[in-house]
């Protein structure tokens, strides 16, 4: 791996905010792609800390230090990453489901839409199904982004599509569902109509539902 990404890399599974912001601006600086550094630095090195976590090597501590490395070097990316974007092409509701606080997967999505041209209302993270349909009232949205990182949690989007049809919203919107343990097929059973499995794939996704 190109040597100022592998320091990325690994000041992120260190969970060395610092070092990975000082990564980010070197790699800025030295013309590397904004995707090269977000995939091959950044979202690499949260997958080897999700395999860590898994063989017990890593506990919440550690992965919640490595995430917010990883924020912090976004942080610095993202202007890179949304450039070009001037006209909203529509709104886009965002949010993590109710019970759920992981926000990296969430945010990522948000700046690549952003990136291609929409308007973002991000509500964040453990967002209850009837807050997710008030706001597509509200901001008259025509796309709603669902996202959820745990198998427990998956079932709260079930819950926000029955709470957007009984609000009467359904209608106006196309929902894309998201995140770790979501799958196509678990998008067509609960309803949605669309789902992807990174956030350079939601774009794409977000232009052929409208
Ligand atoms: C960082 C992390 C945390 C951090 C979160 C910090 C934060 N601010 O987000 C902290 C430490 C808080 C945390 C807590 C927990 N975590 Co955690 N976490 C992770 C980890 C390591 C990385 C997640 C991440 O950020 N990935 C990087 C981003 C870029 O990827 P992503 O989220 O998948 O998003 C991409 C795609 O999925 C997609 N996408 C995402 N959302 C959407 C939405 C739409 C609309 C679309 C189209 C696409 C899309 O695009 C994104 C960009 O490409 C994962 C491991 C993993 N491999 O996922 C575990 C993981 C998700 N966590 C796990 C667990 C168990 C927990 C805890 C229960 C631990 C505990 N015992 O307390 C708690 C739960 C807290 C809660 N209620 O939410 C498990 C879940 C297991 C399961 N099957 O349910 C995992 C898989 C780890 C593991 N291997 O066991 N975690």
């Amino acid at each position: 791996m190109e040597p100022t990404l592998q320091a990325i890399y690994d000041e992120v599974i260190a969970g060395n905010r610092t070092g990975v912001e000082e990564g980010v601006r070197q790699a800025v600086a030295a013309g590397l792609p904004p995707a090269r550094i977000l995939n091959e630095g950044l979202i690499s090195a949260m997958g080897e800390v999700g395999i860590r976590f898994e063989r017990q090597e890593f506990y919440v501590p550690e992965m919640l230090v490595a995430a917010r490395a990883m924020q912090s070097g976004l942080a610095i990316l993202k202007p890179q990453l949304v450039a070009g974007g001037i006209r909203a092409v529509a709104k886009v509701v965002l949010g993590t489901v109710k019970g759920d606080l992981h926000d990296i997967g969430n945010s990522l999505v948000g700046m690549m839409l952003e990136g291609a041209g929409f308007e973002i209302i991000d509500l964040g993270t453990d967002v209850p199904p009837a807050r997710f349909a008030e706001a597509v009232r509200e901001h008259g949205a025509q796309l709603v982004g669902l996202s959820a990182l745990l198998t427990t949690t998956m079932q709260s989007m079930r819950s926000t599509i029955e709470a957007l049809e009984d609000l009467g919203v359904r209608g106006q919107v196309k929902v894309m569902v998201g995140g770790a343990p979501v799958t196509d097929v678990f998008a067509k059973e609960i309803g949605a109509d669309g789902y992807a499995p990174d956030a350079s794939r939601a774009v794409a996704l977000a232009k052929d539902l409208l």
